[in-house]
Protein backbone atom coordinates (compact mmCIF):
# COMPACT_ATOMS: atom_id res chain seq x y z
CA UNK A 1 0.00 0.00 0.00
CA UNK A 2 1.36 3.38 -0.86
CA UNK A 3 1.62 6.55 1.10
CA UNK A 4 -1.02 7.91 -0.96
CA UNK A 5 -3.29 5.01 -0.35
CA UNK A 6 -3.36 5.63 3.23
CA UNK A 7 -3.46 9.47 2.93
CA UNK A 8 -6.73 8.90 0.85
CA UNK A 9 -8.08 6.30 3.13
CA UNK A 10 -7.64 8.65 6.38
CA UNK A 11 -9.23 11.33 4.24
CA UNK A 12 -12.15 9.36 3.73
CA UNK A 13 -12.66 7.94 7.42
CA UNK A 14 -12.53 11.50 8.28
CA UNK A 15 -15.35 11.85 5.21
CA UNK A 16 -17.17 9.46 6.51
CA UNK A 17 -17.29 10.35 10.32
CA UNK A 18 -18.28 14.06 9.12
CA UNK A 19 -21.26 12.96 7.82
CA UNK A 20 -22.05 10.91 10.38
CA UNK A 21 -22.02 14.12 12.95
CA UNK A 22 -18.81 12.14 14.74
CA UNK A 23 -16.90 14.41 17.02
CA UNK A 24 -14.79 16.89 15.52
CA UNK A 25 -11.54 16.04 17.52
CA UNK A 26 -11.62 12.41 16.12
CA UNK A 27 -12.55 13.85 12.79
CA UNK A 28 -9.63 16.14 12.86
CA UNK A 29 -7.26 13.44 13.94
CA UNK A 30 -7.87 11.39 10.97
CA UNK A 31 -7.56 14.47 8.56
CA UNK A 32 -4.35 15.19 10.20
CA UNK A 33 -2.91 11.46 10.33
CA UNK A 34 -4.13 11.98 6.15
CA UNK A 35 -1.93 15.22 5.50
CA UNK A 36 0.78 13.86 7.60
CA UNK A 37 1.29 10.67 5.31
CA UNK A 38 0.67 12.61 2.45
CA UNK A 39 3.93 14.57 3.51
CA UNK A 40 5.59 11.22 3.73
CA UNK A 41 8.13 11.07 0.61
CA UNK A 42 9.53 7.42 1.63
CA UNK A 43 6.75 4.71 1.31
CA UNK A 44 6.10 3.31 4.57
CA UNK A 45 6.43 -0.05 3.83
CA UNK A 46 10.33 0.74 3.68
CA UNK A 47 10.32 1.76 6.91
CA UNK A 48 7.87 -1.14 8.63
CA UNK A 49 10.18 -3.13 6.72
CA UNK A 50 13.35 -2.30 8.65
CA UNK A 51 13.88 -3.87 11.69
CA UNK A 52 16.44 -0.99 12.75
CA UNK A 53 13.30 1.79 11.95
CA UNK A 54 10.03 2.63 13.70
CA UNK A 55 7.24 4.79 12.76
CA UNK A 56 7.14 6.56 15.75
CA UNK A 57 10.88 8.08 14.45
CA UNK A 58 9.09 10.54 12.24
CA UNK A 59 8.02 13.46 13.16
CA UNK A 60 4.26 13.96 14.45
CA UNK A 61 3.63 10.58 14.76
CA UNK A 62 2.30 9.15 17.67
CA UNK A 63 1.45 5.67 19.14
CA UNK A 64 -2.30 5.49 18.00
CA UNK A 65 -1.27 6.17 14.70
CA UNK A 66 2.15 3.93 14.20
CA UNK A 67 -0.38 1.14 15.28
CA UNK A 68 -3.22 2.13 12.61
CA UNK A 69 -0.27 2.57 9.59
CA UNK A 70 1.09 -1.00 11.03
CA UNK A 71 -2.98 -2.47 10.65
CA UNK A 72 -3.25 -0.34 7.11
CA UNK A 73 0.09 -1.86 5.85
CA UNK A 74 -0.44 -5.74 7.02
CA UNK A 75 -3.93 -6.10 6.01
CA UNK A 76 -4.44 -3.12 3.16
CA UNK A 77 -7.45 -2.60 5.53
CA UNK A 78 -8.88 -0.21 8.31
CA UNK A 79 -11.21 -1.95 10.79
CA UNK A 80 -12.98 1.88 11.14
CA UNK A 81 -13.41 2.23 7.16
CA UNK A 82 -14.78 -1.43 7.04
CA UNK A 83 -17.36 -0.76 9.90
CA UNK A 84 -18.20 2.63 7.99
CA UNK A 85 -18.34 1.17 4.73
CA UNK A 86 -21.37 -0.89 6.52
CA UNK A 87 -23.39 2.06 7.96
CA UNK A 88 -23.23 4.59 5.51
CA UNK A 89 -24.72 3.76 1.49
CA UNK A 90 -22.58 3.81 -1.62
CA UNK A 91 -23.70 6.83 -2.97
CA UNK A 92 -22.82 8.91 -0.37
CA UNK A 93 -18.97 8.18 -1.02
CA UNK A 94 -20.18 9.27 -4.85
CA UNK A 95 -21.29 12.52 -3.75
CA UNK A 96 -18.76 13.38 -1.41
CA UNK A 97 -15.85 13.37 -4.15
CA UNK A 98 -18.33 16.47 -6.29
CA UNK A 99 -15.65 19.42 -5.44
CA UNK A 100 -17.37 21.58 -3.20
CA UNK A 101 -19.98 18.78 -1.57
CA UNK A 102 -18.61 18.04 1.80
CA UNK A 103 -19.92 16.31 4.33
CA UNK A 104 -22.83 18.65 5.61
CA UNK A 105 -24.09 19.24 2.15
CA UNK A 106 -24.28 15.55 0.80
CA UNK A 107 -26.60 15.28 4.79
CA UNK A 108 -28.55 17.73 3.73
CA UNK A 109 -28.92 16.28 0.23
CA UNK A 110 -29.56 13.10 1.23
CA UNK A 111 -32.36 14.16 3.28
CA UNK A 112 -34.35 16.35 1.33
CA UNK A 113 -33.74 14.63 -2.19
CA UNK A 114 -34.01 10.76 -2.95
CA UNK A 115 -30.53 10.08 -4.46
CA UNK A 116 -28.97 6.50 -4.90
CA UNK A 117 -26.75 7.53 -7.78
CA UNK A 118 -24.36 10.73 -8.88
CA UNK A 119 -26.89 10.72 -11.71
CA UNK A 120 -29.85 11.20 -9.71
CA UNK A 121 -28.71 14.06 -8.05
CA UNK A 122 -27.56 15.16 -11.99
CA UNK A 123 -30.80 14.95 -13.08
CA UNK A 124 -32.25 16.55 -9.80
CA UNK A 125 -30.13 19.75 -10.51
CA UNK A 126 -31.57 19.78 -13.97
CA UNK A 127 -34.97 19.53 -13.22
CA UNK A 128 -34.50 22.56 -10.51
CA UNK A 129 -35.05 20.62 -7.53
CA UNK A 130 -31.84 21.74 -5.75
CA UNK A 131 -32.59 24.91 -6.08
CA UNK A 132 -35.42 24.44 -4.09
CA UNK A 133 -33.90 23.33 -0.97
CA UNK A 134 -33.03 25.78 2.19
CA UNK A 135 -29.77 27.14 1.51
CA UNK A 136 -28.92 25.94 -2.13
CA UNK A 137 -30.54 28.45 -4.45
CA UNK A 138 -29.66 28.75 -8.05
CA UNK A 139 -25.97 29.45 -7.82
CA UNK A 140 -25.27 26.70 -6.08
CA UNK A 141 -27.23 24.26 -8.26
CA UNK A 142 -25.64 25.39 -11.08
CA UNK A 143 -21.79 24.79 -9.63
CA UNK A 144 -22.71 21.76 -8.28
CA UNK A 145 -24.16 20.83 -11.96
CA UNK A 146 -20.28 21.80 -13.56
CA UNK A 147 -18.83 20.17 -10.59
CA UNK A 148 -20.35 16.75 -11.17
CA UNK A 149 -19.20 16.80 -14.93
CA UNK A 150 -15.81 17.67 -13.31
CA UNK A 151 -15.93 14.68 -10.81
CA UNK A 152 -16.80 12.57 -13.62
CA UNK A 153 -14.29 13.28 -16.37
CA UNK A 154 -12.08 10.39 -16.52
CA UNK A 155 -8.87 13.44 -16.50
CA UNK A 156 -9.36 14.07 -13.11
CA UNK A 157 -9.04 10.83 -11.78
CA UNK A 158 -5.37 10.37 -12.70
CA UNK A 159 -2.48 10.01 -10.39
CA UNK A 160 -1.02 12.68 -8.71
CA UNK A 161 2.57 13.27 -9.56
CA UNK A 162 4.22 12.46 -6.27
CA UNK A 163 1.52 9.05 -5.59
CA UNK A 164 2.82 7.50 -9.08
CA UNK A 165 6.09 8.77 -7.96
CA UNK A 166 6.01 5.95 -5.19
CA UNK A 167 5.03 3.30 -7.15
CA UNK A 168 7.84 4.31 -9.97
CA UNK A 169 10.52 3.87 -7.04
CA UNK A 170 8.94 0.39 -5.89
CA UNK A 171 8.93 -1.02 -9.33
CA UNK A 172 12.54 0.28 -10.02
CA UNK A 173 13.78 -0.93 -6.91
CA UNK A 174 12.54 -4.39 -7.71
CA UNK A 175 13.19 -4.74 -11.09
CA UNK A 176 16.93 -3.72 -10.25
CA UNK A 177 16.60 -7.11 -8.24
CA UNK A 178 16.49 -8.98 -11.10
CA UNK A 179 20.04 -10.60 -12.36
CA UNK A 180 18.81 -10.37 -16.41
CA UNK A 181 18.31 -6.18 -15.74
CA UNK A 182 21.01 -4.44 -17.16
CA UNK A 183 19.13 -1.05 -16.82
CA UNK A 184 16.28 0.67 -15.93
CA UNK A 185 14.58 3.70 -16.40
CA UNK A 186 11.10 5.30 -16.07
CA UNK A 187 10.26 7.29 -18.69
CA UNK A 188 6.30 8.84 -20.09
CA UNK A 189 4.65 11.58 -18.12
CA UNK A 190 6.11 10.77 -14.70
CA UNK A 191 9.54 11.71 -16.41
CA UNK A 192 8.14 15.23 -17.68
CA UNK A 193 6.81 15.73 -14.04
CA UNK A 194 3.59 16.11 -15.00
CA UNK A 195 1.63 17.03 -11.94
CA UNK A 196 -0.79 13.88 -12.75
CA UNK A 197 0.27 10.92 -14.59
CA UNK A 198 -2.09 8.40 -16.56
CA UNK A 199 0.20 4.94 -16.35
CA UNK A 200 3.73 4.42 -15.50
CA UNK A 201 6.21 3.67 -18.44
CA UNK A 202 9.30 1.50 -17.38
CA UNK A 203 12.27 0.54 -19.80
CA UNK A 204 14.83 -2.11 -19.37
CA UNK A 205 17.93 -3.15 -20.67
CA UNK A 206 18.61 -6.77 -21.37
CA UNK A 207 19.63 -9.76 -23.33
CA UNK A 208 16.67 -11.81 -21.62
CA UNK A 209 13.36 -10.12 -22.02
CA UNK A 210 11.12 -13.04 -21.26
CA UNK A 211 13.05 -13.48 -17.34
CA UNK A 212 12.63 -9.83 -16.92
CA UNK A 213 8.55 -10.31 -17.82
CA UNK A 214 8.33 -12.75 -15.62
CA UNK A 215 9.92 -11.00 -12.75
CA UNK A 216 7.40 -7.81 -12.80
CA UNK A 217 4.58 -10.62 -13.09
CA UNK A 218 5.80 -12.05 -10.18
CA UNK A 219 5.90 -9.02 -7.97
CA UNK A 220 3.89 -8.98 -4.87
CA UNK A 221 2.16 -5.65 -6.08
CA UNK A 222 1.09 -6.90 -9.74
CA UNK A 223 -2.75 -7.03 -9.36
CA UNK A 224 -3.29 -8.46 -12.93
CA UNK A 225 -1.64 -9.19 -15.59
CA UNK A 226 -3.10 -7.23 -18.98
CA UNK A 227 -0.68 -8.53 -21.41
CA UNK A 228 2.50 -10.64 -21.63
CA UNK A 229 4.21 -10.24 -24.50
CA UNK A 230 8.34 -10.48 -25.81
CA UNK A 231 9.30 -6.94 -25.30
CA UNK A 232 6.42 -5.10 -24.04
CA UNK A 233 4.37 -6.28 -20.62
CA UNK A 234 1.13 -4.19 -18.90
CA UNK A 235 0.13 -4.67 -15.78
CA UNK A 236 -2.38 -3.54 -13.29
CA UNK A 237 -0.36 -1.92 -10.00
CA UNK A 238 -1.39 -0.56 -6.91
CA UNK A 239 -4.25 1.41 -6.80
CA UNK A 240 -5.29 0.17 -10.14
CA UNK A 241 -2.72 1.93 -11.88
CA UNK A 242 -1.29 0.09 -15.62
CA UNK A 243 2.39 -0.03 -15.82
CA UNK A 244 3.77 -0.50 -19.09
CA UNK A 245 7.24 -2.14 -19.28
CA UNK A 246 9.50 -2.63 -22.15
CA UNK A 247 12.52 -4.83 -23.24
CA UNK A 248 15.08 -3.08 -25.33
CA UNK A 249 18.97 -3.71 -26.22
CA UNK A 250 21.60 -1.64 -25.14
CA UNK A 251 22.17 -0.04 -28.50
CA UNK A 252 18.58 1.65 -28.70
CA UNK A 253 18.16 2.27 -25.35
CA UNK A 254 18.31 6.09 -25.33
CA UNK A 255 15.90 6.02 -28.58
CA UNK A 256 13.37 4.07 -26.48
CA UNK A 257 13.61 6.30 -23.87
CA UNK A 258 13.11 9.68 -25.78
CA UNK A 259 10.38 7.70 -27.65
CA UNK A 260 8.38 6.28 -24.68
CA UNK A 261 9.27 9.73 -22.65
CA UNK A 262 7.29 11.85 -25.26
CA UNK A 263 5.03 13.59 -25.24
CA UNK A 264 3.49 12.32 -28.53
CA UNK A 265 3.17 15.94 -29.75
CA UNK A 266 7.16 16.32 -28.53
CA UNK A 267 7.69 13.25 -31.06
CA UNK A 268 5.59 14.28 -33.93
CA UNK A 269 7.81 17.27 -34.17
CA UNK A 270 10.86 15.54 -33.59
CA UNK A 271 10.30 13.30 -36.12
CA UNK A 272 9.19 15.65 -38.94
CA UNK A 273 12.16 17.17 -38.08
CA UNK A 274 14.73 14.41 -38.65
CA UNK A 275 12.77 13.67 -42.04
CA UNK A 276 13.71 16.96 -43.71
CA UNK A 277 17.22 16.39 -42.50
CA UNK A 278 17.00 12.75 -44.87
CA UNK A 279 16.53 11.00 -41.58
CA UNK A 280 14.05 8.50 -40.15
CA UNK A 281 13.46 8.41 -36.12
CA UNK A 282 11.75 5.38 -34.40
CA UNK A 283 12.15 3.81 -30.76
CA UNK A 284 15.33 1.87 -32.40
CA UNK A 285 17.38 4.97 -33.23
CA UNK A 286 18.08 7.36 -35.87
CA UNK A 287 18.39 5.83 -39.21
CA UNK A 288 19.59 7.64 -43.00
CA UNK A 289 16.08 7.65 -45.16
CA UNK A 290 17.38 6.65 -47.99
CA UNK A 291 20.59 3.98 -47.30
CA UNK A 292 19.79 0.96 -47.78
CA UNK A 293 19.17 -1.63 -44.78
CA UNK A 294 17.98 1.47 -42.87
CA UNK A 295 21.73 1.66 -40.87
CA UNK A 296 21.33 2.82 -37.46
CA UNK A 297 23.05 6.23 -36.82
CA UNK A 298 22.78 6.84 -32.70
CA UNK A 299 20.33 5.02 -30.79
CA UNK A 300 22.06 4.08 -27.15
CA UNK A 301 21.90 7.83 -25.83
CA UNK A 302 19.59 10.83 -25.49
CA UNK A 303 22.05 12.83 -26.52
CA UNK A 304 23.38 11.60 -29.21
CA UNK A 305 19.77 11.02 -30.75
CA UNK A 306 18.76 14.91 -30.16
CA UNK A 307 22.20 15.53 -31.87
CA UNK A 308 21.59 14.08 -34.98
CA UNK A 309 18.99 16.38 -36.18
CA UNK A 310 21.00 19.21 -34.58
CA UNK A 311 19.30 19.76 -31.50
CA UNK A 312 21.12 20.08 -27.57
CA UNK A 313 19.49 17.52 -25.32
CA UNK A 314 16.36 18.72 -24.37
CA UNK A 315 15.07 18.15 -20.62
CA UNK A 316 11.93 15.99 -19.94
CA UNK A 317 9.86 18.63 -18.85
CA UNK A 318 10.31 20.75 -21.26
CA UNK A 319 8.84 17.92 -23.77
CA UNK A 320 5.43 19.02 -24.65
CA UNK A 321 5.80 20.57 -28.20
CA UNK A 322 5.34 24.29 -26.56
CA UNK A 323 8.79 26.36 -27.03
CA UNK A 324 11.62 23.50 -26.20
CA UNK A 325 12.31 23.37 -30.46
CA UNK A 326 12.65 27.03 -30.93
CA UNK A 327 14.89 27.63 -27.56
CA UNK A 328 17.24 24.30 -28.56
CA UNK A 329 17.59 25.28 -32.21
CA UNK A 330 18.44 29.18 -30.79
CA UNK A 331 20.65 27.67 -28.47
CA UNK A 332 18.87 29.07 -25.43
CA UNK A 333 17.34 26.18 -23.59
CA UNK A 334 16.81 27.53 -20.02
CA UNK A 335 19.00 26.41 -17.64
CA UNK A 336 16.22 24.86 -15.60
CA UNK A 337 16.10 25.32 -11.11
CA UNK A 338 17.13 22.32 -9.31
CA UNK A 339 16.24 22.11 -5.67
CA UNK A 340 19.80 22.75 -4.58
CA UNK A 341 19.39 26.36 -5.77
CA UNK A 342 16.69 26.64 -3.01
CA UNK A 343 17.91 28.36 -0.09
CA UNK A 344 14.54 29.20 1.69
CA UNK A 345 11.15 28.75 2.01
CA UNK A 346 8.13 31.15 2.26
CA UNK A 347 5.31 29.82 3.21
CA UNK A 348 4.61 27.43 6.01
CA UNK A 349 1.98 27.23 9.21
CA UNK A 350 2.67 26.36 12.74
CA UNK A 351 0.01 25.41 15.54
CA UNK A 352 -0.44 28.54 15.96
CA UNK A 353 -2.86 27.81 13.18
CA UNK A 354 -3.54 24.99 11.44
CA UNK A 355 0.04 23.22 11.52
CA UNK A 356 1.08 20.14 13.19
CA UNK A 357 4.53 21.17 14.31
CA UNK A 358 5.81 24.33 16.90
CA UNK A 359 7.73 27.30 15.47
CA UNK A 360 11.08 25.53 16.87
CA UNK A 361 10.31 22.49 15.08
CA UNK A 362 9.62 23.80 12.01
CA UNK A 363 12.61 25.83 12.51
CA UNK A 364 14.88 22.66 13.37
CA UNK A 365 13.56 21.11 10.47
CA UNK A 366 14.42 23.43 8.07
CA UNK A 367 17.75 23.21 9.57
CA UNK A 368 17.74 19.36 8.90
CA UNK A 369 17.06 20.31 5.13
CA UNK A 370 19.83 22.62 4.65
CA UNK A 371 17.47 25.91 4.05
CA UNK A 372 18.94 28.89 5.19
CA UNK A 373 15.54 30.73 5.85
CA UNK A 374 12.30 30.35 6.57
CA UNK A 375 8.89 32.63 6.70
CA UNK A 376 6.74 31.90 9.15
CA UNK A 377 3.28 32.47 7.23
CA UNK A 378 0.42 31.19 9.67
CA UNK A 379 -3.29 31.78 8.41
CA UNK A 380 -4.85 35.40 9.47
CA UNK A 381 -8.15 35.70 11.50
CA UNK A 382 -10.57 35.64 8.91
CA UNK A 383 -9.44 31.78 8.41
CA UNK A 384 -11.88 30.69 11.83
CA UNK A 385 -11.19 27.46 11.03
CA UNK A 386 -7.61 27.28 11.78
CA UNK A 387 -7.84 29.80 14.17
CA UNK A 388 -6.44 32.42 12.27
CA UNK A 389 -4.37 35.02 14.11
CA UNK A 390 -5.11 38.93 15.17
CA UNK A 391 -2.82 41.36 15.86
CA UNK A 392 -1.85 40.57 19.16
CA UNK A 393 -1.55 36.69 18.62
CA UNK A 394 0.68 37.59 15.57
CA UNK A 395 3.00 40.23 17.23
CA UNK A 396 2.97 37.19 19.96
CA UNK A 397 4.53 34.96 16.86
CA UNK A 398 6.59 37.66 15.96
CA UNK A 399 7.89 38.24 19.59
CA UNK A 400 8.74 34.72 20.20
CA UNK A 401 10.76 33.94 16.32
CA UNK A 402 12.98 37.10 17.86
CA UNK A 403 13.83 35.22 20.29
CA UNK A 404 14.18 32.02 18.53
CA UNK A 405 16.47 33.92 15.91
CA UNK A 406 18.62 35.35 18.60
CA UNK A 407 18.99 31.98 20.36
CA UNK A 408 19.68 30.42 16.87
CA UNK A 409 22.62 32.68 16.36
CA UNK A 410 23.78 33.02 19.80
CA UNK A 411 24.36 28.80 18.74
CA UNK A 412 27.56 29.75 16.87
CA UNK A 413 26.98 30.57 12.72
CA UNK A 414 23.40 31.06 12.79
CA UNK A 415 22.49 28.28 10.32
CA UNK A 416 18.69 29.86 10.11
CA UNK A 417 16.46 33.16 10.23
CA UNK A 418 13.70 32.91 10.84
CA UNK A 419 11.34 35.48 9.08
CA UNK A 420 8.36 37.07 9.76
CA UNK A 421 5.62 36.51 8.06
CA UNK A 422 1.83 35.94 7.57
CA UNK A 423 -0.65 34.40 5.06
CA UNK A 424 -3.20 36.94 5.16
CA UNK A 425 -6.56 36.65 3.65
CA UNK A 426 -7.82 38.90 0.87
CA UNK A 427 -11.47 38.98 1.88
CA UNK A 428 -14.40 38.84 0.31
CA UNK A 429 -15.36 42.39 0.41
CA UNK A 430 -12.03 43.22 -1.06
CA UNK A 431 -9.12 44.61 1.13
CA UNK A 432 -6.60 42.44 3.13
CA UNK A 433 -7.51 40.92 6.51
CA UNK A 434 -4.90 42.60 8.78
CA UNK A 435 -4.31 46.74 8.52
CA UNK A 436 -1.21 48.14 6.34
CA UNK A 437 -0.05 49.16 9.93
CA UNK A 438 0.43 45.67 10.99
CA UNK A 439 1.66 44.10 7.85
CA UNK A 440 4.53 46.71 7.64
CA UNK A 441 5.86 45.12 10.28
CA UNK A 442 6.53 41.76 8.71
CA UNK A 443 9.35 40.76 6.92
CA UNK A 444 7.11 38.70 4.08
CA UNK A 445 3.58 38.81 3.62
CA UNK A 446 1.73 36.19 1.21
CA UNK A 447 -2.18 37.24 0.22
CA UNK A 448 -4.30 34.22 -0.10
CA UNK A 449 -7.65 34.16 -1.29
CA UNK A 450 -9.69 31.23 0.36
CA UNK A 451 -13.23 32.55 0.50
CA UNK A 452 -15.71 33.28 -1.88
CA UNK A 453 -14.12 31.47 -4.69
CA UNK A 454 -17.50 31.24 -6.39
CA UNK A 455 -17.66 35.68 -7.14
CA UNK A 456 -17.59 36.53 -10.63
CA UNK A 457 -14.38 36.53 -12.58
CA UNK A 458 -14.52 40.27 -12.26
CA UNK A 459 -15.05 40.18 -8.65
CA UNK A 460 -12.10 37.90 -8.05
CA UNK A 461 -9.49 39.39 -10.66
CA UNK A 462 -10.22 43.09 -8.75
CA UNK A 463 -9.70 41.10 -5.29
CA UNK A 464 -6.49 39.82 -6.20
CA UNK A 465 -5.32 42.91 -8.38
CA UNK A 466 -5.89 45.05 -5.21
CA UNK A 467 -3.48 42.49 -3.32
CA UNK A 468 -1.09 42.86 -5.90
CA UNK A 469 -0.50 46.58 -5.99
CA UNK A 470 -0.18 46.55 -2.49
CA UNK A 471 3.18 47.41 -1.07
CA UNK A 472 3.11 45.15 1.87
CA UNK A 473 2.11 42.13 -0.13
CA UNK A 474 4.98 39.86 -1.19
CA UNK A 475 3.43 37.26 -2.44
CA UNK A 476 0.50 36.01 -4.01
CA UNK A 477 -0.29 32.52 -2.59
CA UNK A 478 -1.76 29.77 -4.81
CA UNK A 479 -3.00 32.28 -7.37
CA UNK A 480 -5.62 30.29 -8.85
CA UNK A 481 -6.86 27.81 -6.08
CA UNK A 482 -7.18 24.72 -8.17
CA UNK A 483 -6.80 21.58 -6.34
CA UNK A 484 -5.92 18.99 -8.81
CA UNK A 485 -8.75 16.43 -9.52
CA UNK A 486 -10.69 18.24 -6.76
CA UNK A 487 -11.24 21.62 -7.36
CA UNK A 488 -11.36 23.88 -10.65
CA UNK A 489 -9.47 26.76 -10.08
CA UNK A 490 -11.84 30.09 -9.23
CA UNK A 491 -12.65 32.51 -12.05
CA UNK A 492 -9.67 35.22 -12.47
CA UNK A 493 -8.08 36.99 -15.52
CA UNK A 494 -4.63 35.84 -14.67
CA UNK A 495 -3.06 37.57 -17.25
CA UNK A 496 -4.24 41.01 -15.38
CA UNK A 497 -2.38 40.20 -12.49
CA UNK A 498 0.66 38.89 -14.22
CA UNK A 499 0.98 42.19 -15.74
CA UNK A 500 0.16 43.85 -12.22
CA UNK A 501 2.43 41.73 -10.16
CA UNK A 502 5.41 42.44 -12.73
CA UNK A 503 4.53 46.44 -12.55
CA UNK A 504 4.96 45.95 -8.84
CA UNK A 505 7.15 43.28 -8.25
CA UNK A 506 5.11 41.18 -6.45
CA UNK A 507 5.89 37.68 -6.62
CA UNK A 508 3.49 34.74 -7.50
CA UNK A 509 4.15 32.16 -5.50
CA UNK A 510 4.08 28.08 -7.06
CA UNK A 511 2.78 26.44 -4.32
CA UNK A 512 4.31 22.73 -4.46
CA UNK A 513 2.24 21.15 -2.55
CA UNK A 514 1.05 18.09 -5.12
CA UNK A 515 -2.36 18.53 -4.83
CA UNK A 516 -2.06 22.48 -5.66
CA UNK A 517 1.23 22.72 -7.99
CA UNK A 518 -0.47 26.45 -8.44
CA UNK A 519 0.89 28.06 -10.67
CA UNK A 520 0.56 25.76 -12.96
CA UNK A 521 3.39 24.95 -15.92
CA UNK A 522 1.54 27.27 -18.83
CA UNK A 523 0.53 29.69 -16.68
CA UNK A 524 3.98 30.09 -15.11
CA UNK A 525 5.34 30.19 -18.55
CA UNK A 526 3.11 33.55 -19.34
CA UNK A 527 4.10 34.70 -16.18
CA UNK A 528 7.50 34.18 -16.74
CA UNK A 529 7.01 36.10 -20.22
CA UNK A 530 6.01 39.19 -18.36
CA UNK A 531 9.06 38.80 -16.43
CA UNK A 532 7.26 37.99 -13.18
CA UNK A 533 9.62 36.71 -10.35
CA UNK A 534 8.58 33.55 -8.73
CA UNK A 535 8.41 32.19 -4.84
CA UNK A 536 8.07 28.26 -4.44
CA UNK A 537 6.61 27.64 -1.29
CA UNK A 538 5.54 24.23 0.37
CA UNK A 539 2.96 25.70 2.58
CA UNK A 540 3.82 22.77 5.03
CA UNK A 541 1.60 22.00 7.49
CA UNK A 542 3.82 19.99 8.98
CA UNK A 543 7.54 19.46 9.42
CA UNK A 544 7.50 16.32 6.53
CA UNK A 545 5.29 19.35 4.96
CA UNK A 546 8.31 20.46 3.78
CA UNK A 547 9.25 17.68 1.54
CA UNK A 548 7.11 18.42 -1.26
CA UNK A 549 9.32 21.43 -2.58
CA UNK A 550 10.63 19.41 -5.06
CA UNK A 551 7.33 19.11 -6.67
CA UNK A 552 7.40 22.32 -6.95
CA UNK A 553 10.82 22.22 -8.61
CA UNK A 554 9.32 19.74 -10.95
CA UNK A 555 6.08 22.23 -11.85
CA UNK A 556 8.72 25.72 -12.04
CA UNK A 557 10.98 22.97 -14.63
CA UNK A 558 8.09 22.31 -17.02
CA UNK A 559 7.26 26.30 -17.49
CA UNK A 560 11.08 26.79 -17.56
CA UNK A 561 11.75 28.61 -14.73
CA UNK A 562 15.59 28.86 -14.10
CA UNK A 563 17.11 30.16 -10.94
CA UNK A 564 17.23 33.61 -11.22
CA UNK A 565 13.16 33.74 -12.10
CA UNK A 566 12.76 32.12 -8.00
CA UNK A 567 13.49 34.50 -5.11
CA UNK A 568 14.11 31.94 -2.73
CA UNK A 569 17.25 30.93 -4.50
CA UNK A 570 18.61 34.47 -3.02
CA UNK A 571 20.88 35.06 -0.63
CA UNK A 572 18.81 36.13 2.33
CA UNK A 573 20.17 39.52 1.89
CA UNK A 574 19.35 40.03 -1.78
CA UNK A 575 16.10 38.98 -0.48
CA UNK A 576 15.75 41.62 1.83
CA UNK A 577 16.49 44.57 -0.78
CA UNK A 578 13.95 43.27 -2.86
CA UNK A 579 11.58 43.52 -0.55
CA UNK A 580 12.69 46.48 0.87
CA UNK A 581 12.09 47.70 -2.65
CA UNK A 582 8.98 47.81 -3.15
CA UNK A 583 8.02 49.30 0.22
P1 LIG B 1 -0.07 9.45 -19.48
O1 LIG B 1 0.33 8.03 -19.36
O2 LIG B 1 -1.44 9.63 -20.01
O3 LIG B 1 0.15 10.23 -18.24
O4 LIG B 1 0.88 10.15 -20.58
P2 LIG B 1 2.19 9.59 -21.29
O5 LIG B 1 2.82 10.75 -21.96
O6 LIG B 1 3.02 8.81 -20.35
O7 LIG B 1 1.59 8.69 -22.47
P3 LIG B 1 1.62 7.11 -22.74
O8 LIG B 1 1.82 6.31 -21.52
O9 LIG B 1 0.40 6.83 -23.53
O10 LIG B 1 2.85 6.92 -23.70
C1 LIG B 1 4.17 7.10 -23.26
C2 LIG B 1 4.96 7.75 -24.33
O11 LIG B 1 5.11 6.87 -25.45
C3 LIG B 1 4.29 8.97 -24.92
O12 LIG B 1 4.54 10.13 -24.15
C4 LIG B 1 4.92 9.02 -26.28
C5 LIG B 1 5.07 7.58 -26.66
N1 LIG B 1 3.93 7.15 -27.46
C6 LIG B 1 2.95 6.31 -27.10
N2 LIG B 1 2.09 6.14 -28.09
C7 LIG B 1 2.49 6.89 -29.10
C8 LIG B 1 2.03 7.15 -30.43
O13 LIG B 1 1.00 6.63 -30.86
N3 LIG B 1 2.75 8.01 -31.18
C9 LIG B 1 3.88 8.60 -30.70
N4 LIG B 1 4.54 9.45 -31.47
N5 LIG B 1 4.34 8.39 -29.49
C10 LIG B 1 3.67 7.54 -28.70
CA1 LIG C 1 2.32 6.92 -19.27
CA1 LIG D 1 1.85 3.87 -21.28
ZN1 LIG E 1 -0.84 28.39 3.61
Amino acid sequence: MTNAEIALIFDHVADLLEYQGSNVFRVRAYRNASRLVQGIVEPLATIRDDPDRSFLDLDGIGKDLAKKLETLLDSGQLPMLKQLEEEVPQVVFDLMRVPGLGPKKVKLLMAEIELESLDDLEKACQDGRVSLLKGFGKKTESTILSNIAFAKNPENSRLLWNEADQIVQLVVKWMKECKAVQQVEAAGSWRRGKETVGDIDILVESHQPSEVMSHLVAWEHTDQVIVQGDTKTSIRGPRGIQIDMRVVAKESFGAAWQYFTGSKEHNVRLRSRAKKLGLSINEYGVSQLDQSGGKIVAGQSEKELYKAVGLEWIPPELRENHREFEFAENHQLPKLITIDDICGDLHMHTTATDGEATLLEMATASIARGLRYIAITDHSKRVTMARGLDDTRLYEQWEAIDQLNQSLASDGGSPLVVLKGIEVDILEKGGLDLSDEVLSHADWVVASLHYGQQQSQEQITGRLLDAVCNPYVSCIGHPTGRLINRRPAYKVDLQCIINAAAEHGTCLEINANPWRLDLDDRCAAAAKEAEVKFAISTDAHSTIGLDVMRCGILQARRAGLEARDVVNTMPLSKLKELIQKRH
